[in-house]
């Protein structure tokens, strides 16, 4: 049996999946899985790398415990962070997330190097405050002198990619969320980055998602009792779910549902038209050179947050259900900043619902079914404008990641939408991830046919309208 290993790191946990193909059918086993998380260090929301790769390599030890030892392991992460390393290659300052604040007024003044509508035309990129072009300016404006000692540039899953195997690469779809990539040569936008003034050496090479970057240092070999071949999956965690997509129709929409929702389409062409950037949608690069026309909406994360801020210890599935039964009908603007990082999110909604003349939700129950509703409306509105952009229609949502086991948000969004909602598969990244390394390995032919495999392979749950 041939094993492939996934590693899934995602903004709440991250997880280790084995998969190997048995009877034309994708099988994965979950064999370990770690808390990630955001936590202020001298006032900055930071993440903690070093503890996550000391849960990346026990997790990988978990394959010789239970000898199914991989041919190869490929890692994504969330998008946009990254870390500059010096020439001894340590990292250089705070391991800051995106969530932090350092990016206000940061905006205005990459604008005063490049005009927004200048930035979209070049990048396609949708203006997302966190995006790592805001967090660089951010440490320019603050911090120059990281940017001085600074060597190397690195994603968060290429840096993980380089400590495993000591390889030093960029891989692509992620580079892209930068905002410093151009659709047309996918490569660096080196006048970008000069007219930014950040030094264009930091930048490394950059690789398509299926490169073999190398195999475990012998390091890490001895410490994971096995070596085998890095391969860059989709790194960014997005463009790995969407590969999982179970559908190889022309037009086929997709929530990638976690966290984040990811609401959109799969293109060849990026679209960096103005009307595009008014609407605010975003061309990631994909697999093979393919886009992601999509919209980042604010997602389960206000349910995650919540979650935590409350004293019983409900699962995602009883929030879900109690919300069903409630009948309040405020709803928030998902995409308002005010939710990106809150003190508290109950409180934050119920702000939201008070300035705005609406019912105010009291308890986890109601907050949730605000929460789920302003979702699924949400969601309405991106299909509206998804389908005057691009002039087509779209008969079903496919629903997949964590975000797919949430049966009422799945029974609102079809009521909303008027659209079939079909929901699956349910790890959606690490699937998409396996998916790029077995095409690598040819243990799959290619996406078609890997798309085909997923479908047979998981459930996959349908909501009428
Ligand atoms: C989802 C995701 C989104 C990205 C956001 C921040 O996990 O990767 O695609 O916009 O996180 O990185």
């Amino acid at each position: 049996m041939k094993y492939y290993l996934a590693i899934d790191i995602g903004a709440s946990s991250g997880r280790h999946i084995l998969g190997h193909i048995r009877d034309g059918k994708m099988q994965l086993e979950e064999i370990y899985r770690f808390h990630n998380g955001m936590s202020e260090k001298d006032g900055e929301l930071c993440w903690d790398y070093e503890s996550l790769f000391t849960e990346i390599k026990a997790g990988m030890k978990k394959c010789s415990e239970l000898n199914k030892i991989p041919v190869s392991v490929g890692i994504d992460t969330w998008a946009v962070d990254f870390v500059l390393l010096d020439k001894e290659n340590k990292v250089l300052g705070n391991t800051v997330g995106y969530r932090d604040g350092r990016t206000k007024g940061m905006d205005q003044k990459v604008y005063e190097c490049i005009s927004e509508v200048d930035l979209y035309r070049r990048t396609g990129i949708q203006k997302q405050i966190f995006n790592s072009i805001y967090q660089l300016m951010a440490v320019k404006e603050n911090h120059p002198e990281y940017l001085e000692k600074a060597e190397t540039m690195l994603m968060v899953p290429d840096y993980f990619h380089y400590l495993l195997s000591g390889i030093k690469k960029t891989e692509y779809t992620n580079a892209t969320t930068t905002g410093l990539v151009s659709p047309d040569t996918k490569n660096w936008d080196y006048d970008l980055i000069n007219q930014l003034g950040y030094p264009r050496q930091i930048f490394r090479e950059i690789k398509e998602a299926g490169s073999v970057i190398g195999g475990l240092t012998e390091e890490i070999q001895k410490e994971v009792g096995y070596n085998c071949e890095v391969i860059l999956p989709a790194t960014h965690d997005t463009g790995s779910a969407v590969l999982a997509v179970p559908s190889n129709e022309e037009d086929t929409l997709y929530i990638s549902s976690g966290t984040w929702s990811l609401m959109g389409i799969e293109r060849i062409e990026a679209d960096c038209s103005s009307n595009s950037r008014e609407h605010n949608l975003t061309n990631e690069g994909g697999y093979e050179y393919r886009f992601r026309y999509l919209k980042n909406i604010m997602g389960l994360w206000m349910i995650q947050s919540m979650k935590k801020e409350i004293k019983e210890d409900y699962s995602f599935g009883e929030i879900c259900e109690m919300a069903s039964k409630e009948t309040i009908e405020s709803i928030v603007d998902c995409n308002n900043d005010c939710f990106l990082a809150p003190k508290s999110m109950s409180e934050e909604v119920q702000k939201y619902c008070l300035n705005t003349n609406q019912v105010v939700p009291k308890t986890v129950a109601e907050t949730a079914a605000v929460i789920y509703n302003s979702l699924a409306k949400c969601y309405q509105a991106t299909i509206e404008e998804i389908e005057e952009l691009t002039g087509r229609t779209y008969g079903k949502i496919h629903v997949i990641g964590g975000g797919a086991n949430a049966e009422y948000l799945n029974q609102i969004t079809a009521r909303d939408t008027k659209r079939t909602v079909l929901a699956g598969p349910v790890e959606a990244t690490a699937i998409g991830n396996l998916m790029v390394q077995m095409i690598q390995k040819k243990e799959l032919e290619n996406l078609e046919s890997a798309r085909n495999c997923v479908y047979e392979s998981f459930e996959i749950k349908k909501f009428d309208a």
